[in-house]
């Protein structure tokens, strides 16, 4: 429940480095506490990283679709924003079957989005801003288009095992050629495609045209090295990883046979992924030493070349104990963030509670290994928006959460401004999970929801784009929830995302002090940072129905006397500056607010 900070910084020094630092600093008093340019955070460790899918963010030719253009048209508004970091969900050559997740050729750019001078110039627009630029990284499969898998299919010197090739095998009853498992594709149905061509299966965890890459060849994990460095080189800051847990596969057996999974009774539903367990395709022990690899080439990039840290973030669902392998070991680093999900998934399981954030939180800070940098993810391009799921009640207080919370966070588009999900047709669904199922059962699978065009105004098409159409339907809310219209008014969503992106950064405190979180009752949550010399900061949360009057002390006992009001979420009728006891803190339904101690 209480994790302490300085702590954590010092166990992760205790190299020699530090034993040097502690006998100096011994002999001069208190000097390492308060000195020690050692100590300072990397740029990544209190990063606030804004998550950019480009097809939705900003079309600067009317054709209706996001571009590179259009991206970089809009810096200044992240700039404004005080975010760190922009990662951009897949930019590369694609058939856009799964809107990028296909990648065609990892060397270019998608022609819709633009070309790589484009691309040059976001960069150069982005490192004059002092924005770092992410890229996404998809390593799992490419697309059936690329040139890696048509040579494949051909058997061509070199290529022959790129990809997880199998001849299936013969129905002892029937006589029928059959897939080699039972194994099923995250987007429903088999996870194997028999190739006329070849005369053999291919295995695809996601989609038919996402045939999966064969990381048991090595050139194929030289390859992937390459097109990190190849990005590197254009001065990206680092890569988010797609799709970490279906990496590896099992090895097969003696007689080159793969192992059936077992139905696990999660769903009735023979095609949806959950109807089987993943033992054998997910979660292998090879992904983690593979994402160790990548973490090498970034360090390496820098030591040639010189520079800020690139960073890898890794996107992962697994379980805890899978997912903090990540971080790296007692001898080799690996990710530096890999993404923690949990205020998305306990939620989802369990609905939003003060309980449940505090399970949430204790479900990471509980599990990760000393030393490691936190962070917090509240949603992505595959979830319902998060002020569909947390309820807009509450998208002030849950961006305020992941503020105040020691180490990252990570803010999926719109979230600053409190989008909610689209309604989209079947008719109008174009997502492959969705359009793989039918027209009863495609809202439990379709993501089209959350990725409808950002809304930069309350005019045509959102000012999304200033021609006739929009790639997806827009979001019916757009008229009163866009950045034009909450940046005049004095109040918004947006302007609480900016005053806590601003408080981060100028707050000592959150940037390093201790940490100590609580549900004091069912539906209050307090979480609160402190340091040495520095005022404290607290977060209340009220995620029930009711108005509550609570006794801060009973969650830390230094907390007596007044406590001032720094930002408060939109309904709430307190005004900023104002103090408070922390005696007799009274607070309304779904209020969320920032106090300070001084
Ligand atoms: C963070 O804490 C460490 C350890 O207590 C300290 O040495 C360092 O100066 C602090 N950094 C900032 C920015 O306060
Ligand atoms: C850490 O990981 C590396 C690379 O996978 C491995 O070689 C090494 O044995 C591991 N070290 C420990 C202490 O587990
Ligand atoms: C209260 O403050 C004192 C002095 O700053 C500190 O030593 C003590 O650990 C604090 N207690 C709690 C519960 O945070
Ligand atoms: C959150 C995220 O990036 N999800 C992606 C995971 O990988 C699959 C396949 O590449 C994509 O379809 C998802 O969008
Ligand atoms: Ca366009
Ligand atoms: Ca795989």
């Amino acid at each position: 429940m209480s994790v302490t900070g300085n702590q954590t910084v010092i166990r992760l020094r205790l190299g020699l480095l530090t034993l040097l630092l502690f006998a100096i600093g011994q002999g001069q008093g208190c000097q390492v506490q308060s000195s020690g340019a050692a100590e300072t955070k990397d740029w990544w460790e209190t990063a606030q990283f804004y998550q950019i899918y480009p097809r939705s963010f900003k079309d600067s030719d009317g054709d209706g679709i996001g571009d590179l253009n259009g991206i970089t048209s809009k810096l200044e508004y992240l700039k404004d924003l005080g975010v760190t970091a922009a990662w951009l969900s897949p930019i590369f050559a694609s058939p856009m079957v799964d809107f990028g997740y296909d990648i065609s050729d990892f060397f270019d750019i998608q022609p819709e989005y633009g070309t790589l001078d484009d691309f040059r110039a976001l960069i150069k627009k982005a490192k004059e801003l002092d924005l770092k630029i992410i890229l996404d990284f998809v390593p799992n499969h490419s697309s059936d288009e690329n040139e890696w898998f048509k040579k494949s299919v051909k058997r061509e010197k070199g290529y022959e095992d790129y990809y997880v090739w199998h001849d299936g095998k013969v129905n002892a009853e029937t006589g029928k050629r059959e897939p080699p498992t039972n194994w099923l594709q995250y987007f429903r149905g088999t996870a194997w495609e028999w190739n006329e061509e070849r005369q053999q299966y291919y295995l695809h965890q996601f989609a038919v045209q996402q045939p999966d890459l064969n990381y048991r060849n090595p050139l194929v994990v030289e390859q992937m090295k390459r097109v990190l460095r190849y990005w590197l080189n254009e001065g990206v800051a680092g890569f988010r990883c797609d799709a970490l847990p279906p990496l590896f596969e099992v090895l097969p057996d003696a007689d080159g046979q793969y192992p059936d999974e077992t139905v696990t009774g999660a769903t009735d539903d023979p095609d949806d992924r959950d109807y089987l367990t993943t033992t054998y395709i997910e979660d292998r022990p090879e992904s983690i030493d593979m994402v160790y690899q990548w973490r090498t080439v970034l360090d390496d990039h820098k030591r040639i070349y010189g520079g800020d840290s690139s960073v890898l973030l890794i996107e992962t669902y697994s379980a805890a104990w899978f997912t903090m392998q990540f971080y790296g070991n007692r001898t080799t680093e690996g990710a530096h963030l890999p993404f923690n999900f949990n205020l998305i998934t306990v939620m989802d399981q369990k609905g939003l509670s003060a309980q449940t954030v505090q399970e949430a939180i204790d479900l990471w800070l509980k599990n990760m290994p000393a030393g490691r940098t936190p962070n917090w993810v509240l949603g992505n391009h595959d979830k319902r928006r998060a002020a569909s799921r947390y309820g807009v009640d509450h998208i002030d207080g849950m961006n305020m959460l992941v503020m105040i919370l020691p180490g990252a966070s990570v803010t999926y588009q719109g979230e600053e401004i409190g989008m909610t999900d689209g309604e989209i047709s079947w008719e109008d669904t174009v997502d492959p999970w969705g359009c793989n199922s039918n027209p009863d059962i495609y809202e439990m699978y379709t993501r089209d929801p959350e990725r409808t065009p950002f809304q930069w105004t309350g005019g045509s098409n959102a000012g999304f784009t200033d021609g006739p159409t929009t790639w997806l339907p827009l979001a019916g809310d757009y008229e009163t929830v866009n950045v034009e219209t909450e940046l005049a008014a004095e109040h918004s969503h947006l302007k609480i995302y900016k005053m806590l992106v601003a408080l981060r950064k100028s707050s000592k405190t959150l940037q390093n002090g201790s940490t100590k979180y609580l549900a004091l009752t069912e539906d209050i949550f307090v979480v609160r940072r402190s340091l040495a010399n520095s005022p404290t900061i607290v977060g209340v949360i009220n995620f029930g129905s009711e108005t509550k009057t609570i006794d801060l002390r009973e969650f830390d006992k230094n907390l007596s006397g007044n406590l001032q009001l720094l930002v408060r979420s939109l309904a709430s009728t307190k005004s900023e500056g104002t103090t408070f006891s922390a005696q007799m803190l009274s607070v309304d339904p779904a209020e969320a607010l920032v106090l300070t101690t001084q």
